[in-house]
C-alpha cells in the first residue's frame, strides 16, 4: 500500500513572501526524511526546506524564482506503508530571523582537512558569500570556500550547487595544467607602488606553450646532461660545401649535420625514439625518425617536425627546414606540421649561449639543446690545439633513460659530429 504525502512550507514566522532560490528535487527522485528539497529565502535569511516524508517524489510544484508563503505546496511524495518515515508535523525549515547561518545544517563535523589553496580564499570569508546553507555545506564538503566563487548563476548572483561544481571542475582542469594540483599559486602583486606598468596580453601560442611546459615540468623527472662535440672538421666541410653553392642558393648550417648525427644515435639507442605509455608501464618504440625543430617566431615558440629524416639528404633537410621555419614565422604552420615528432632539437647557436636546460617536448622522452660553437684550446696529450667546440645539452625523462644511457647516447652524437663521414657507414 502507498499513500500520498505533501511537503508544504512550514511556519517561518509570519513572513508573507518567501523566494524559492533553488529546487533540489524532481519527480521520480527518492528522498529521505529531513532531506533538503529546496532552498528558500526571505529578506532576512535563507533556509533549507527539509522533506517531511521519505518516499518517491511524485510531483514538484515550485521552481526557482517563484514566491511562496506559509502552507504553499512544494511537492507530493509517494510513501509506501513499509516506510514509516513521515514526520507528524512538518519539520521546521530553518531559523529564519536574524540568523546569518540557519540551523538546518547537520551536526558539527570533526575538523575538515584543509583544501588546496586554489579552492580557499585567503582574504574573503565564505560567510559573506551569497549562498544558501545547503550550498555552503556542499561547498564545505568539497573544501571550497564559496567566497572564491564570487558570483553565482542564481537570482541576484546567488551561488548554486552547480556553481560550486563548475568551480571545482575549473580548478581541477586549469589548476593541474597551470599550477599543479595542491601547489600554492603565486599571489597577485600590485606593482603600482613601484612605478608605471602596462598589461600586454600573451599570444595564444605563448599561452598554450606555457600550459604544455608547465604540464611537462610537473609530470616528468628531467635531467640535463651537458657535453661538447669537436666540430672543427665538420665546420671545414660545411664551409667548403657552402663555397661551392651558387649565389642565392640555400646555405647549409651546422644544424643539418646535428639532425643527422642525432638520428644516427637514435637508431643505436631505441629508447630515445620512444614514448612512455599512458599507464607508465611500457615503452612505445617508434620505427620512424621524425625530428621537431624549435623555431623562434614573433608570436612565440613553435616546433615544426621534419619527417623521415633518416631517408633525407642534408640538402633536402636544409630546404625543408627553411620552408617550415618561414611558414612558422608567418604563422602559417598547420597542426599536422607540428605533430608526430620523435625527439626535438632546440638550437640557440645562432644567438649565443654556453649551455641551457631545455624542457622535454612530451610525450617525447628527450630533447637536444644546442648553443654557440666556440674555438677552444684542447689538450691532445702533447699540446693544446685550437678546436671548434659545440656545446650540447641533452634533457631526458629519467623514468625512461638512465644517466649512463644518456651519457653513452651523447658520446655517440659527439662521435658522429667529430667525423661526419661515419654517418655514411
Ligand atoms: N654555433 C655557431 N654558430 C651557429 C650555431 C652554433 N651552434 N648555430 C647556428 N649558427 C650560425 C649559423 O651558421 C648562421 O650563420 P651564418 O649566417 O654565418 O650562416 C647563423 O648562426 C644563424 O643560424 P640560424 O639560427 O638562422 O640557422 P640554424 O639552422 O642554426 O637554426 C632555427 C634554424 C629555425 C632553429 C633557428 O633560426 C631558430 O629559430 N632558433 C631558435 C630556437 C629557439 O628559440 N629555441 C629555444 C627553445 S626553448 O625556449
Amino acid at each position: 500500500m502507498t499513500r500520498l504525502c505533501e511537503i508544504r512550507v512550514p511556519d517561518v514566522g509570519n513572513v508573507a513572501e518567501i523566494d524559492v532560490v533553488e529546487v533540489l528535487i524532481q519527480a521520480g527522485d527518492v528522498v529521505e526524511l529531513e532531506q533538503t528539497v529546496a532552498t528558500l529565502e526571505t529578506d532576512k535569511a535563507s533556509m533549507d526546506l527539509p522533506s517531511s516524508a521519505a518516499g518517491t517524489i511524485q510531483q514538484v510544484y515550485i521552481k526557482p524564482g517563484d514566491t511562496v508563503s506559509e502552507g504553499s505546496l512544494i511537492a507530493t511524495v509517494l510513501v509506501s506503508d513499509a516506510e514509516v518515515s513521515v514526520a507528524e508535523t512538518p519539520a521546521p525549515a530553518a531559523v529564519v530571523e536574524k540568523a546569518p547561518e540557519p540551523v538546518s545544517l547537520p551536526v558539527q563535523r570533526a575538523p575538515e582537512p584543509k583544501a588546496p589553496d586554489v579552492l580557499q580564499s585567503p582574504e574573503v570569508s565564505g560567510e559573506k558569500a551569497h549562498a544558501s546553507p545547503s550550498v555552503r555545506l556542499f561547498a564545505r564538503e568539497l573544501g571550497v570556500d564559496v567566497a572564491k566563487i564570487k558570483t553565482g548563476s542564481g537570482r541576484k548572483g546567488r551561488i548554486l550547487k552547480d556553481d560550486v561544481k563548475s568551480f571545482v571542475k575549473k580548478v581541477i582542469t586549469e589548476g593541474i595544467v597551470a599550477t599543479g594540483a595542491g601547489i600554492p599559486s603565486i599571489p597577485a602583486v600590485d606593482f603600482s607602488p613601484y612605478g608605471e606598468t602596462e598589461v600586454q596580453k600573451l599570444s595564444k601560442i605563448k599561452r598554450l606553450t606555457g600550459q604544455n611546459l608547465s604540464r611537462v615540468w610537473l609530470n616528468l623527472p628531467m635531467v640535463t646532461y651537458h657535453e661538447e662535440a669537436d666540430i672543427t672538421e665538420m665546420e671545414a666541410f660545411r664551409n667548403a660545401l657552402n663555397a661551392e653553392k651558387a649565389k642565392g642558393e640555400l646555405k647549409i648550417t651546422g644544424l643539418m649535420f646535428i639532425i643527422k648525427a642525432l638520428v644516427a644515435a637514435m637508431q643505436e639507442f631505441p629508447s630515445f625514439n620512444a614514448s612512455l605509455s599512458a599507464d607508465g608501464e611500457s615503452l612505445i618504440l617508434k620505427k620512424y625518425f621524425n625530428i621537431g625543430i624549435a623555431v623562434d617566431t614573433p608570436n612565440g615558440l613553435v616546433v615544426p617536425v621534419l619527417r623521415n629524416v633518416n631517408n633525407k639528404s642534408v640538402n633536402e633537410l636544409a630546404v625543408e627546414l627553411a620552408e617550415k621555419s618561414e611558414k612558422a614565422r608567418l604563422g602559417k604552420l598547420l597542426p599536422g606540421d607540428m605533430q608526430g615528432g620523435c625527439m626535438t632539437i632546440s638550437s640557440l647557436g645562432g644567438i649565443g649561449g654556453t649551455s641551457f636546460t631545455p624542457i622535454v617536448n612530451a610525450p617525447e622522452v628527450a630533447i637536444l639543446g644546442v648553443t654557440r660553437a666556440k674555438m677552444q684550446p684542447i689538450w691532445n696529450g702533447k699540446e693544446f690545439l685550437p678546436r671548434l667546440m659545440l656545446p650540447l645539452d641533452l634533457t631526458y625523462d629519467h623514468r625512461v633513460i638512465d644517466g649512463a644511457e644518456g651519457a653513452r647516447f651523447m658520446a655517440t652524437v659527439k662521435y658522429y659530429l667529430a667525423d661526419i663521414r661515419r654517418l655514411l657507414l
